[in-house]
Parts: structure tokens; C-alpha cells; sequence
């Protein structure tokens, strides 16, 4: 069984999400995604509007999703890799080159990010729409 493993917030799903979690899952067998905990997302200096158990439950309910962990920091992915027995590592292409210490582990992957959405744009319309 070929095992594929993602990282993110994945706050406000959206189509550019999906697009990702399918090619990823189209990778492999099985797809891990490792959701960013409330407090590593304060690290990464994003505040996301579901929490962390909201992210999870919304992601386990992904056809493409076969298990949903915790990201508590920017150091844990080479214990992941090892400790879930992963093949392929993937990532949007905004992460491209970021992550490639990980070849010695696994497969590393950099898919093109769908263009025209993301959290941030979702919120900032939403702003507009509600404020004329
Ligand atoms: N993504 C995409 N297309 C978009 C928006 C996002 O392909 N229009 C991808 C990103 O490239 C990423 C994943 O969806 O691979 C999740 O995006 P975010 O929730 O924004 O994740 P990020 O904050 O980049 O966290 O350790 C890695 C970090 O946790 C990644």
C-alpha cells in the first residue's frame, strides 16, 4: 500500500483544497493529512476561523482523506514520514524546494496550486460583500 502525506490549515475548504487532496490521494493508496493545531497556526502567524477540531472533523469527511493528524510544529515531518511508513510527501507548489530535505526519506512532490482561490481571497470578499 502506497501511503501519500500532506501538511496544511486547510481553513474555509475550497476548491483549491480538493483539487490538492484528490491528486494527492491519486498518488497512493492511503492519504494522511497532518492539519495545523490552533497553536502551530500561531506560528505560522495564520488565524484560522474553524479550530482545530473543526478543520479535522471537516477533512475527515473528504472522500480523498484517509487520516487526519495533528501538526504541532515546523520540525515533526521526518518522524511522520518514518512513524506512518510514508512513500510520497506531497505539497502546493508555493512550497516548492521548502521541503526537500525530506528526499532522503520519501518521495517529495510539488503540485500546482489552483489558481484564483484561497482562504485569505474568501475572506476578503466576504469583507467587501458586507461592507459595500
Ligand atoms: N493550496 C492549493 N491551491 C490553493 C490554495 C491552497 O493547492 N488555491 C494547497 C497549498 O499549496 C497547501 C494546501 O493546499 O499544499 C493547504 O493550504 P494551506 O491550508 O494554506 O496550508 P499552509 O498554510 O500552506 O500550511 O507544514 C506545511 C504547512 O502546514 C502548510
Amino acid at each position: 500500500m502506497k501511503k501519500v502525506i500532506t501538511y496544511g490549515t486547510f481553513d474555509l475548504i475550497h476548491n483549491g483544497h480538493i483539487n490538492l487532496l484528490r491528486r494527492a490521494k491519486e498518488l497512493g493508496d492511503y492519504l494522511v493529512v497532518a492539519v495545523s493545531t490552533d497553536e502551530f497556526n500561531e506560528l505560522k502567524n495564520k488565524k484560522s476561523y474553524h479550530s482545530y477540531e473543526n478543520r479535522k472533523v471537516i477533512l475527515e469527511a473528504i472522500r480523498y482523506v484517509d487520516e487526519v493528524i495533528p501538526e504541532h510544529n515546523w520540525e515533526q515531518k521526518v518522524d511522520d514520514v518514518k512513524k506512518h511508513h510514508i512513500d510520497i510527501f506531497v505539497m502546493g507548489d508555493d512550497w516548492k524546494g521548502k521541503f526537500d530535505f525530506l528526499k532522503d526519506f520519501c518521495k517529495v512532490v510539488y503540485l500546482p496550486r489552483t489558481v484564483g482561490i484561497s482562504t485569505t481571497k474568501i475572506k476578503n470578499d466576504l469583507f467587501k460583500v458586507n461592507n459595500g
